[in-house]
């Protein structure tokens, strides 16, 4: 299987996140994406290889103009005001109920405008890492759309919390979205599964009123866990897309055997859809050990899950998304990668 990688990853590294009321470290950090690729490298899963440019075209089919030209300016115009060795770009104010959205104002506001959280910090490499990211994503689609069975789109920052017009969660662009949309732009007909943790909000957003994309998303249920505001059960598609979106939100402490039939019963609505190709938003945080989550899938796991998907007999597209245990995130992923390509 091919792997894409770009080390423009490095110079995103905003060193640290706002929540719980404090600055903490970030968790986010280029040494994921580092060791995956030392991993892939040792368990010889296939050649890795630099991302073709696909322009900007394929992201404007996704995202809205205003927010991509913000992010391609806002780190310029917030050392412009904070000063060039400002600490990295975070709202601090936001157009909830009764405020105006301000999509073209200063750079305060159009943070707090384009922005849903303060754990998505913007520094000087953050433009050209999502970029690359992206890049990462169309080049995986394209390897699979040319007919290999799978490919991994190996990159950060992740994407699948960022919708059309609103950037956060560690996610700026939508990597898995741009991808999914690129396959339907060639005729395709895509379907997402989104297994991270976090419920892929930005990805149900982007298609919620289409039904010529499935997303099925297995995670963490938002009564409890981030991203607190969508990925309910009860969110089932909106007008053409009704049924076309799924969601299986689990409890705390999930061990294998509960995600497994939730495994199950995501595997059967995409057969029930019928698609030709599988996007797997790949987030590893459902580990026992992640820092940030809480679900208790052990290591072994992990190449159940990939065989798992192997079953469902598409070819399927591997995006890198969230995954925070710096010591086990390597093996757990290439476990899923390589439970799919034995079997
Ligand atoms: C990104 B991805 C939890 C804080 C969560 C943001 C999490 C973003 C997750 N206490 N902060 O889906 O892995
Ligand atoms: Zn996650």
């Amino acid at each position: 299987m091919k792997t894409f990688y770009s080390p423009a990853h490095l110079d995103h590294a905003p060193p640290e996140e706002f929540e719980g009321g404090r600055m903490n470290p970030a968790v986010e950090v280029p040494r994921r994406v580092e060791g995956v690729k030392a991993e892939v490298e040792r368990r010889k899963l296939g050649p890795i290889l630099a991302p073709e440019d696909f322009g900007m075209s394929p992201i404007a089919r996704v995202h809205d103009a205003g927010l991509v030209r913000f992010l391609g300016e806002a780190s310029e115009l917030w050392r412009k005001c904070y000063g060039e060795d400002a600490p990295p770009a975070i709202p601090s104010s936001w157009p909830a109920r009764g405020l105006r959205n301000r999509f073209d104002g200063d750079v305060e506001s159009r943070l707090g405008t384009y922005a849903f959280d303060t754990a998505t910090p913007i520094v000087k490499g953050t433009w050209a890492a999502t970029l690359a990211a992206v890049n990462c994503s169309l080049s995986a689609a394209n390897t699979v759309a040319e007919g290999e069975r799978a490919a991994f789109a190996l990159a950060r920052p992740p994407g699948h919390h960022a919708s059309a017009d609103v950037f956060g969660g560690y996610c700026y662009l939508n990597n898995v979205a741009i991808a999914a949309q690129w396959f339907v732009d060639r005729g395709m007909k895509p379907a997402i599964l989104d297994v991270d943790y976090h419920h892929g909000n930005g990805t149900q957003s982007i298609f919620y009123s289409r039904s010529d994309v499935l997303f099925v998303s297995i995670h963490g249920d938002p009564s409890f866990a981030y991203p607190h505001f969508l990925g309910f059960a009860d969110e089932t598609g909106e007008g053409m897309g009704e049924g076309a979106n799924l969601n299986l939100p689990l409890p705390m402490y999930s061990p294998w055997d509960v995600y497994s039939a939730a495994l199950d019963t995501a595997l059967a609505r995409i057969r029930a859809f019928g698609p030709d190709v599988l996007l797997v938003s790949l987030g590893l945080d459902t580990f026992e050990g992640d820092p940030i989550s809480r679900f208790r899938l052990r290591s072994e796991d992990y190449l159940r899950m990939g065989e798992r998907l192997a079953t469902l007999k598409l070819p399927v597209h591997f995006q890198f998304e969230g995954g925070y245990n710096l010591d086990a995130l390597p093996a757990i992923t290439a476990n899923v990668l390589e439970g799919f390509v034995s079997s």
